[in-house]
């Protein structure tokens, strides 16, 4: 790799990717899932204080695209460039995606930097040229072996169908390069053996395992039937596979053979994050690619389940009419942010339904968090004139709210930044929320309101402080996931002039009881979460 720079690095970035997504389509629910966790993910980790990469971009390359683009009776380029700023940028405008980058593999700076990683591959004798005949499923753009393939029923009666997306596979000969993959399985073992967090979840881990130990077979690395894609710098008759051109844009797009300084304090991975189907690829081809380059390994990939619904894997050709924006138009991005990874465990299959999205929005955010914001903002509206009182004695009730965020802090912490449960920390904060209801319910300071003596008076300032304070609280904790919602709390409790920008609220400290000082305006704006019309 050619080092270019003398500035010496700083500080190394915690890293995180998404899968980059095949073009030939508009963006489902299934794409936006994996982007949205790694957004939450980026956010939250911004909020510790770290320096965080968060990477997303498409993968324009190959047959697959290629096809879709002649369908449409224009060039694959054309139709990328379409895809792209028409469909793909757009929606993660609209979903409020934090990425700081968006690498096409259509660019230069990723098809020179590719070139140069092959070639470097080949001059360390790592590549040969070699004949290849299987069943190839261009959805997936990969050879099949024989044994996974299903056969085929009704109008696929006869044929072979790749087991993912239930479509005929296509036999292929051809001469083509290959990557000794096979020489690799040890050492990928190895690696599995001493970072037992590599893959995760476990049961990804041990499917990737078990895998390996079955013998790992040359990968094929270079196509020659059509030329949609990165040509091989010593043959130019071929084109790089376009699995090997895609994975290749996590090194590319941080300064790989270019921005030496930039590529130390970003490169590898902290987190890959991928969906279950295309696990194999990261944790096997991408590890083995980078050991035999002689670069380090990513920290972690992360499978996420499939979003199914009526019981199938969700993908472009069942979609059941369902849109991110549909959905979005329906129940605002905050809430779709929030849904997904809620209510579905990270690295398990979840179904998606409207039912049980509209039960959890109306339970959850309309009446939990929602109704105890404007409640407590209409009581110190209407008790104190808008100004937060100054609480007086901190009693029993209020040490356990107190303890209470303590704890929901450490939890969502662990949970959601460590362990990428992102459902476990985000329920973390909700319980906090149940608490502080409960703890209103059983104050009542309705009731005590209408006692006009000091002590009332004292008592009903430290009941509203501990709710308003407390809301304080679930604001910084959930501005990863809900960032708009939680701004527009973050303005209502008068918290900026004293606080400052919600964003730069460090998580460390959101548990630190008090912060909200006496005296801000409160405010109630509209309701964060409003009732939902009954269209559906
Ligand atoms: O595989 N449930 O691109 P792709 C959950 N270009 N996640 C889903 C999903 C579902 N039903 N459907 C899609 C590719 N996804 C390659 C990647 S990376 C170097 C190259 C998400 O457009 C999930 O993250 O087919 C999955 O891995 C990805 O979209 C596949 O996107």
């Amino acid at each position: 790799m050619a080092a270019t720079g003398s500035e010496q690095a700083g500080p190394k970035a915690y890293y995180v990717s998404t899968p980059i997504y095949y073009v030939n389509d508009a963006p489902h629910l299934g794409h936006a899932y994996t982007t949205v966790a790694g957004d939450v993910l980026t956010r939250w980790h911004r909020q510790r204080g770290e320096k965080v990469w968060y990477l997303t971009g498409t993968d324009e390359h190959g047959q697959k695209i290629m096809r879709t683009a002649e369908a449409n009776g224009v060039s694959p380029q054309e139709w990328c460039d379409r895809l792209v700023e028409e469909s793909w940028k757009p929606l993660w405008e609209h979903l409020r995606i934090a990425n700081d980058d968006f690498i096409r593999t259509t660019e230069k700076r990723h098809t020179d930097r590719v070139r140069e990683f092959v070639q470097d591959l080949y001059d360390r004798g790592e590549i040969y040229q070699g004949g290849y005949e299987g069943p190839y499923c261009v959805p997936c753009e990969e050879y099949k072996t024989y044994g996974e393939l299903l056969d085929g029923e009704g109008e696929y009666e006869g044929l072979q169908l790749c087991p993912i997306h239930k479509k005929p596979v296509e036999m292929l000969k051809e001469e083509n390069y290959f990557f000794k993959l096979s020489a690799y399985g040890e050492r990928l073992l190895a690696h599995y053996e001493a970072h037992p967090e590599f893959i995760q979840p476990e049961s990804a881990r041990n499917e990737v395992v078990q895998f390996v130990r079955q013998g790992l077979e040359d990968l094929s690395i270079s196509r020659s039937t059509f030329d949609w894609g990165v040509k091989i710098p010593w043959d130019d008759k071929h084109v790089i596979y376009v699995w090997i051109d895609a994975l290749l844009n996590y090194a590319t797009a941080v300064g790989y053979g270019s921005d030496q300084k930039k590529f130390e304090e970003t490169f590898p991975a902290d987190v890959h994050l991928v969906g279950k189907d295309i696990l194999r690829f990261h944790a096997v081809i991408w590890p083995a690619m980078l050991m035999a380059n002689g670069l380090p390994l990513p920290k972690r990939i992360a499978a996420n389940g499939w979003l199914m619904v009526g019981g199938e894997k969700m993908s472009k050709s069942n979609l059941t009419g369902i849109s991110p924006h549909e959905l979005t138009d329906h129940f605002g991005v905050d809430a779709y942010r929030w849904y997904f990874l809620r209510a579905i465990v990270f690295g398990q299959d979840g179904s998606f339904s409207w039912e049980d999205f509209s039960a959890r929005y109306t339970s959850e955010l309309a009446n939990d968090y929602g109704n105890l914001a404007s409640r407590v903002a209409a009581m110190v509206g209407k008790y104190f004139d808008g100004t937060l009182p100054e609480p007086a004695a901190h009693g029993e009730a209020e040490q356990a709210i107190a303890d209470g965020l303590t704890t929901a802090v450490r939890d969502a912490d662990e949970k959601l930044g460590e362990h990428l449960d992102f459902a476990g920390g985000i329920a973390a904060v909700f319980d906090f929320i149940k608490q502080v209801n409960g703890y209103l319910t059983e104050q009542a300071p309705w009731k005590v309101a209408k006692d006009t003596s000091a002590e009332a008076q004292e008592r009903l300032a430290t009941i509203l402080y501990t709710a308003a304070e407390s809301l304080r609280a679930c604001t910084v904790l959930l501005n990863a996931v809900m960032p708009e919602s939680s701004a527009k709390l973050w303005e209502s409790l008068g918290a900026e002039p004293a606080l400052g920008a919600l964003a730069d609220q460090p998580l460390a400290d959101a548990g630190r009881w008090g912060q909200l000082p006496a005296g801000t305006k409160v405010t109630k704006g509209a309701a964060l979460f409003p009732r939902l019309e009954e269209t559906k």
